[in-house]
């Protein structure tokens, strides 16, 4: 019946719905344009705002960001078809620099450094027993690491009365902090990371830089400058700088947060002297005490502890800079001819006097 009649209704209506259209179109984009209490306005002039304020920020950066301009200085140029050094790797394949003598101008290094104005922090841990170690540690470190530079050495102990009264040269500073001390030496070595994240956050981000955290078991035995430092960087274990992969002791057992297994895997870098900017030493070691509690809580414990857990982070995040073993040598490993220095080094252990129980390893 109506087909007709409909059809020619919406004939006639057509050119009227379409000036509707056009017209509601028209007062929408007007109201839009105009009503500043719209909810929907509102919110995007707040968007905007922030957005320009976030600009803005990046500008004043633009134009306050601190420049750093060398003075004149004199020095013999690199040349291409002359490395600096042709008997070791120098850099990765992600382009982290692989420090090793010969291989940076630390004149240069040295006042792009100066003027970034920084403290560096360096953290050791001296419990129980190991306390012994900080006279020699703290002495050799004021003759070669940082040299020219304010330094902080954060020294955590469960025993503050025993820290050497060593004296440090201007714009240096011991710093005592008391931990408690743990009955395992595992759980002394592991805890580190758990410290080291805790103080990052609390402390270290508004007094320093960067962060070197490393073993007290060790002297300076040669120059520890600028040249170490960068946003991420651990040192090559001295036992394994030619070893293949399979051959690093990585942990291997894959229901430990510290798996890695066969086919990854770069370097096997040392426990016992990483570092890098307050807030990726923080990422870094708040993951790696997560990794570690929650492998606990599996009652697992990764085979070489901390550092099972720090070679997993590295497996993933790439070191920025990675320190050759001339920055963590032990003369049980001989002097071979690529090592020009032998910077910082293992000062052999008493086992029986030192330590409670432990069985003799090459972990660094
Ligand atoms: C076995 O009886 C122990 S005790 C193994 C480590 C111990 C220990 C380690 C300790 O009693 N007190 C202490 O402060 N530490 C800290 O952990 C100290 O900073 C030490 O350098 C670091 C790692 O232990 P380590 O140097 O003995 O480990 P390795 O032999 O791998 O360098
Ligand atoms: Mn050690």
């Amino acid at each position: 019946m109506d087909r007709t009649r409909i059809r020619v209704f919406f004939k006639c209506s057509a050119p009227l719905i379409f000036w509707l259209c056009l017209l509601s179109t028209f007062f929408l984009g007007f109201f839009w344009q105009t009503s500043e209490g719209h909810w929907l306005n509102r919110g995007i002039s707040i968007l905007c705002e922030t957005q320009s304020r976030l600009s803005r920020n990046k500008t004043d950066l633009l134009d306050n960001s601190p420049e750093i301009e060398l003075p004149r200085m004199v020095y013999t140029k690199a040349h291409i078809f002359k490395p600096l050094r042709t008997d070791v790797l120098t850099v990765t394949p992600w382009f982290a620099p692989i420090v090793w003598e010969g291989s940076y101008n630390l004149d240069i290094l040295n006042e792009q450094f100066r003027q970034k104005n920084m403290t560096v922090g360096l953290t050791i841990f001296a419990i129980k027993k190991y306390v012994v170690f900080l006279q020699r540690f703290l002495e050799t470190a004021e003759t070669y690491f940082m040299v020219g530079h304010r330094v902080k050495y954060y020294v955590f102990t469960d025993r503050p009365e025993a820290v050497p009264n060593v004296t440090v040269k201007d714009g240096r500073e011991i710093v005592p902090l008391k931990v408690q001390n743990y009955s395992r030496w595992q759980e002394i070595s592991m805890r580190r990371m758990e410290i080291i994240s805790y103080f990052s956050k609390q402390r270290f981000i508004n007094e320093v830089g960067f962060l070197v955290c490393v073993d007290v078991d060790m002297r300076f035995n040669d120059h520890v400058g600028v040249e170490i430092l960068s946003e991420l960087f651990d040192t090559i274990h001295p036992g394994f700088y030619a070893s293949e992969r399979k051959a690093f002791t990585y942990e291997r057992r894959n229901n430990s947060k510290a798996f890695i297994p066969q086919d990854e895997g770069d370097f096997y870098y040392a426990g016992g002297f990483f570092g890098g900017t307050v807030d990726k030493v923080y990422q870094l070691t708040k993951k790696c005490h997560e990794a570690i509690m929650a492998d606990k809580n599996r009652s697992m414990e990764a085979i070489w502890q901390e550092e099972s857990h720090l070679n997993k982070y590295f497996v993933y995040h790439k070191p920025t800079k990675i320190l050759s073993p001339e920055y963590l040598w032990d003369n049980n490993f001989g002097s071979p001819q690529f090592l020009k220095k032998k910077r910082f080094l293992a000062v052999p252990k008493n086992h029986a006097v030192i330590r409670n129980r432990r069985n003799s390893h090459l972990k660094c």
